[in-house]
């Protein structure tokens, strides 16, 4: 069967539609996620199977929406401990953020919690819990989001998803530990079964002869993948969700713990592998094998609507810098925690601690309700961030509520992209820009989960 044909939305037929009115569009029926253990097949040659925690029984799960529509997903928390949803990378209000304590309160075991947002950008995120998080993203609570830009579904011939998560697993099919000490205070555990959409290695299909958009995700909590497509020509046509300025190769693109990006290319007769060549021998993860259909795509790669993010001018910026560092709870944040009678369970870390942004940013303060942020934003300032790693490993930076422009690196030459995480290699300083357009107080963190929880996490207030 032929595969259906593309509707074309030029860039300046889109700036001419009137804005979208959230408030009143109707939206995708409401949905259910349930938060509760169940059951996956992910050692190779063996029966045993994995208590996985999952919000469906579909692994990974991969939900679609419209842009600007009103979603509604209720969460049912059926574990035996408490959760929320993150919504990585969409710029939606605080009170959807999903960090407990900070925006809301956890949903106790069952609780209930109604999400209601409509995303406004198009692209490819995930959501994921926000406390607890090493055994619970571990155990694999993590799902795919594709937001769709109105009338852009169809624009590829496939569309497909590649969802990279590695478990550690015992061959008897439980869970091994979650965090080490040697794994958290270095490059993070990772897992002994390497998997995407669940499989050594995902099989796609792809009519030949049409345009194909690959949406990679990076949902394993440690893993660094470097990828290349062997077999046609790729192009890295979004980063994070956002439409990139143009095509960008992907050979050698880093994508570390909770990055994406979409990459395109023309399905020819013979397969295409999408290879992570972080080591010297290419280990594949993606096979795309051509499909009995045909597709009559012309030659023009096919051109995703522009970024809705508002674009920020560097040169009206005030600056900042973060310092990412090695490091121990600072002595006044102890102090507060001890007379506000938290404990670290109440800021979502566990007891050891071997990170910290700026040192003891964490510190000051220590009468609040809130510890204090890493800095105040004022709204609708310009921002350059500094990121600079002091550490001998790598560290995804991630911002909430934000979407960033990745400007410069002082090690490597950077095609400017969107972004809602930033790898930032040891040595490296790395500028990223954006309108602190989002009031509330955001959390910025290193997304190798065990760096996140021990220490390298913080948050920026904006007001
Ligand atoms: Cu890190």
């Amino acid at each position: 069967m032929l595969t259906r044909r593309r509707m074309l939305t030029t860039a300046a037929g889109l700036m001419a539609l009137p804005p979208l009115r959230f408030a009143h569009a109707a939206g995708p029926a409401p949905i259910d996620l349930v938060a509760r253990e169940r059951s996956l097949a992910l050692l190779p040659r063996s029966p045993a199977r994995t208590p996985i925690w999952a919000y469906a029984d579909d692994w990974p799960l991969v939900l679609r929406l419209p842009r600007g529509e009103t979603f509604r997903a209720t969460l049912h928390n059926e574990l035996a401990e408490h959760t929320t949803i993150h919504w990585h990378g969409l710029r939606i209000p605080l009170a959807m953020d999903g960090v407990p304590y900070m925006t809301q309160k956890p949903v106790e075991p069952g609780q209930s919690f109604a999400y209601e947002f409509a995303p406004p950008d198009a692209g490819t995120f995930f959501f994921h819990p926000h406390c607890d998080t090493v055994t619970q993203l571990g155990r694999g609570l993590a799902g795919a989001l594709i937001v769709e830009e109105p009338g852009e579904r169809g624009l590829f011939a496939a569309d497909l998803v590649c969802a990279i998560k590695d478990w550690q697993i015992n061959p008897d099919g439980s869970f091994g530990a979650f965090i080490t000490a040697k794994g958290a205070s270095h490059a993070g555990t990772f897992g002994n079964i390497e998997t995407v959409n669940g499989k050594p290695v995902a099989e796609l299909a792809a009519p030949p002869g049409g345009w194909v958009r690959l949406r990679v995700l990076n949902l394993d909590s440690s893993r660094i993948v470097v990828l290349d497509l062997a077999g046609a020509q790729g192009h890295i046509i979004a980063t994070d969700g956002n439409p990139t300025d143009g095509p960008i190769p992907v050979k050698g693109w880093r994508l570390g713990p909770a990055m994406r990006v979409d990459i395109a290319f023309r399905m020819p007769d013979g397969p295409v592998v999408l290879n992570n060549v972080f080591s010297t021998v290419p280990r594949p993860l993606a096979r795309i094998t051509a499909s009995d259909a045909m597709a009559a795509d012309s030659d023009a790669m096919p051109l995703l609507s522009p970024s809705h993010v508002p674009p920020a001018d560097p040169r009206n910026a005030a600056r900042l810098t973060f310092d990412l560092t090695a490091g121990h709870v600072s002595p006044q944040l102890e102090a507060w925690l001890k007379e506000s009678g938290l404990g670290l369970d109440a800021l979502c870390l566990p007891g050891q601690t071997f990170w910290s942004i700026n040192g003891a940013s964490w510190a000051g303060q220590s009468h609040q309700l809130t510890p204090p942020p890493l800095a105040e934003l004022k709204l609708g300032q310009t921002y350059v961030f500094e990121l600079f790693n002091g550490t001998p490993h790598p560290h995804p930076i991630h911002l909430h509520g934000h979407t960033f422009k990745v400007l410069r690196s002082t090690k490597k030459q950077i095609v400017p992209h969107l972004a809602d995480t930033v790898l930032v290699a040891p040595k490296e300083r790395v500028e990223i820009c954006f309108i602190a357009d989002n009031p509330g107080d955001w959390m910025m963190h290193c997304h190798i989960i065990e760096h996140q929880e021990t220490g390298m996490m913080g948050y920026v207030r904006v007001a």
